[in-house]
């Protein structure tokens, strides 16, 4: 192994941003959120134990029932996203409005997540994550394309966090539990070409058009794919960006906007895919095109390898604009 490699291969998430230049107030920024990452983390592993698990009674601003633990990360997202003064505005999944932070000294960057993704995972000791999305202020309404960066934390049998930057790529580190780190352990991450799985919720298939469902039956029939689906996207997701394969939730007859949010969940999501060589598509535009109306906005979403994708384009749609 090479000098350049070998610091590569032992550096946490602070020390490999410095090593790449990114920017001193990105770095903090990237800083509070795995902090946040790994309290959530640490709370995953003992909520059983501590009667953290089940519901608080109230429904958020989706209509879904909230998770004690998805009300402990979102409080934990915020308070630690608040110490970053790089920060002037918070959107996530489990507050109705944003949260705009005026104050002169506060940097103009903004902060999409939602706190647990795969929130039903989380009585049944299963995987979920958290996803983030960067953005200028300024953009928060902006086409997906203007992310500054992205990511995700996969809480499973190793609690991994996902960095995607436009300079430097895709990136995993892997939380070492005995020093309280994530160390870098791969990367820059190539989406491969083609894989041999997909994950969808194939109940909604009564709903579905009939593109999805011709697309779905080539998938599980000649194509030779394997169904592979937890019920939290993140790792569903996790799984098709190291091993190539599609992940779908279009829209259904339950579901005519897609059961997904685009600011939290597709947009930094097909903002990492891209990075990575792989797409993502809404079923009638690429997903980093949207221009959002509001922030809870609902999207379709079919993302992953760049040949499961052309398959499932009409051809009047494969040419989505290259950014
Ligand atoms: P959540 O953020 O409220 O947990 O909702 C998002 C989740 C995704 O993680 C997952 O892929 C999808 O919803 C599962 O939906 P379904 O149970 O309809 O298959
Ligand atoms: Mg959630």
């Amino acid at each position: 192994m090479t000098d350049a490699a070998q610091r590569v291969e032992e550096t946490t998430i602070p020390e490999y941003l410095a090593l790449k230049g990114e920017p001193v107030e990105f770095r903090a920024l990237v800083r509070q959120v795995t902090y946040a990452a790994k309290r959530v983390a640490a709370e995953l592993r003992t909520a059983g134990l501590e009667g953290m698990l089940g519901a608080t009674g109230e429904t958020n601003v989706q209509g879904e029932h909230v998770q004690r633990l998805d009300d402990y990360a979102n409080r934990t997202f915020v308070n630690n996203l608040l110490r970053s003064p790089a920060i002037s505005d918070l959107v996530s999944e489990e507050m109705p409005e944003g949260l705009h932070l005026a104050h002169q000294d506060r940097g103009g960057y903004a902060l999409l997540f939602d706190p647990i993704d795969g929130s039903s995972n989380l009585n049944v000791d299963m995987a979920v994550g958290s996803i983030f999305s960067v953005r200028h202020a300024s953009d928060v309404l902006a086409a997906g394309h203007t992310q500054i960066a992205a990511g995700y934390v996969l809480y499973g049998p190793a609690c991994v966090c996902v960095l995607a930057m436009p300079q430097n790529g895709v990136n995993v580190f892997t939380l070492d539990p005995s020093i309280g780190e994530f160390m870098f352990t791969r990367g820059p991450v190539r989406m491969p070409e083609r894989g041999t799985t997909y994950g969808c919720n194939e109940a909604n298939e009564p709903g579905w058009s009939p593109e999805v469902r011709e697309f779905v039956h080539w998938l599980r029939g000649p194509s030779g794919h394997s169904t592979r689906y937890s019920g939290a996207l993140v790792g569903d997701f996790h799984r098709i960006l190291m091993e190539g394969g599609v992940y779908l939730y279009p829209a259904d007859a339950r579901h005519p906007q897609g059961k997904l949010r685009l600011l939290y969940e597709g947009a930094p999501l097909a903002f990492i895919a891209k990075i990575a060589g792989g797409r993502a598509t809404s079923e009638s535009e690429d997903i980093l095109d949207i221009l959002p109306s509001q922030i809870h906005q609902r999207v379709p979403l079919v993302v992953g390898s760049n040949e499961e994708l052309e398959r499932f384009l009409p051809s009047s749609r494969r040419n989505h604009r290259a950014h």
